[in-house]
C-alpha cells in the first residue's frame, strides 16, 4: 500500500515537474504556471536565471529534506533510537550551516548581477517612445517624431463593461485586454521606453517582454525592449500598479512589426497626423 502511494505520488510529483518546465508557448494546461520565456533578449535572460535558480532550489530542498526524512526513519524511537540530550551546542555545526548558505547566496548573486546589469543597460537604443499614464489610459510619444497618440480601452469592452450594458462580456473578443491604438514597435531593433505618468503611479507590463516598470509622476523611468527579428505579431499587457477606479480598464497592446512595416507604419501614422493638423488649421471649429 505505501509503496503504490509512494510510487504514484513520485509520478506526480515527475508529471507536475514537466508540466512546469514546459515552454511557455503551451498555452494551457500546467505550462502556465511558470512564467513566460517571453519574446525579448532580456526575457530570455531573465527566464534562463529564473530556472537556473529554480534547479539550485530544487537540488537545495532534495538535499535538506532527504536528509531531513532520512534522519527522522533511520533514527526513531521504535527502533531504539535514543536523543543525545549531551549535545546542546557546537560551534562547529553552525559555522558550517551559516557559512554554505551565505556561500550559495554569493553564487546566486553572481549571473543575478549580470542579467539586471544588462537591464540596465539602455545604451545604444535606435528608437525612443515616451510613455506616459493617465487615469485610465496611456500616451505613446515617438521621440523625434511628431507621432503621438493615446491609446483607450477598445469601444467593445467598453461598451460591455457598463452596469447594465446587456452585453455579455463572453462575446467580446479579448475582452478589456483590446485598446483602440496598440503601440507599434519595430521587431529586431533595441527600442528605449520613458516611462512617466501624469497623475498617479501606474505601472507598464508586457509579460511576453520580460519587464515591467512604474510609470510616476515627475519622475522618467527607463526601459529598453529588442523583441526577435521573427516574433512580430501582437502583444497583451496591463497597468499593474493599482490606480484608481479604473485600474483594470487601462490594458497595454503592443503590435511588433518588421522594420520595413514599422518604417511605412510610421510614415503613414505622420502623413495622417499632419493632414488632420492641416485641417483642423483650415477649419478652427474642429479641434
Ligand atoms: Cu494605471
Amino acid at each position: 500500500m505505501i509503496r503504490t502511494m509512494y510510487k504514484s505520488g513520485t509520478a506526480l510529483a515527475a508529471v507536475l515537474l514537466a508540466q512546469f518546465v514546459a515552454p511557455a508557448h503551451a498555452a494551457s494546461g500546467w505550462g502556465e504556471l511558470n512564467m513566460p520565456v517571453g519574446v525579448t533578449e532580456l526575457s530570455k535572460k531573465i527566464y534562463g536565471l529564473h530556472m537556473m535558480i529554480f534547479w539550485w532550489c530544487v537540488a537545495i530542498g532534495v538535499f535538506v529534506f532527504g536528509w531531513m526524512i532520512w534522519a527522522m526513519v533511520s533514527f526513531r524511537r521504535s527502533k531504539g533510537a535514543v536523543a543525545n540530550t549531551a549535545m546542546l551546542h557546537s560551534t562547529k555545526a553552525e559555522i558550517i550551516w551559516t557559512l554554505i548558505p551565505v556561500g550559495i547566496l554569493v553564487l546566486m548573486t553572481v549571473p543575478a548581477a549580470r542579467v539586471l546589469i544588462d537591464i540596465e543597460d539602455a545604451r545604444n537604443t535606435e528608437l525612443t517612445i515616451k510613455v506616459t499614464g493617465y487615469q485610465w489610459k496611456w500616451q505613446y510619444e515617438y521621440l523625434g517624431t511628431d507621432v503621438g497618440f493615446y491609446s483607450t480601452l477598445a469601444h467593445e469592452s467598453n461598451a460591455a463593461r457598463q452596469l447594465q450594458s446587456g452585453i455579455d462580456p463572453r462575446s467580446v473578443p479579448n475582452y478589456l485586454l483590446d485598446v483602440d491604438n496598440p503601440l507599434v514597435v519595430p521587431a529586431g531593433t533595441k527600442v528605449r521606453l520613458l516611462l512617466t505618468a501624469q497623475d498617479v503611479i501606474h505601472s507598464w507590463w508586457v509579460p511576453d517582454f520580460g519587464m515591467k516598470k512604474d510609470a510616476i509622476p515627475g519622475l522618467v523611468n527607463e526601459m529598453w525592449i529588442k523583441v526577435d527579428a521573427d516574433k512580430t505579431g501582437r502583444y497583451r499587457g496591463q497597468c499593474a500598479e493599482l490606480c484608481g477606479r479604473d485600474h483594470g480598464f487601462m490594458p497595454v497592446v503592443v503590435d511588433v512589426m518588421s522594420k520595413e512595416d514599422f518604417e511605412s507604419w510610421l510614415a503613414a501614422r505622420k502623413a495622417a497626423q499632419q493632414q488632420a493638423a492641416l485641417a483642423a488649421n483650415r477649419n478652427p471649429s474642429i479641434s
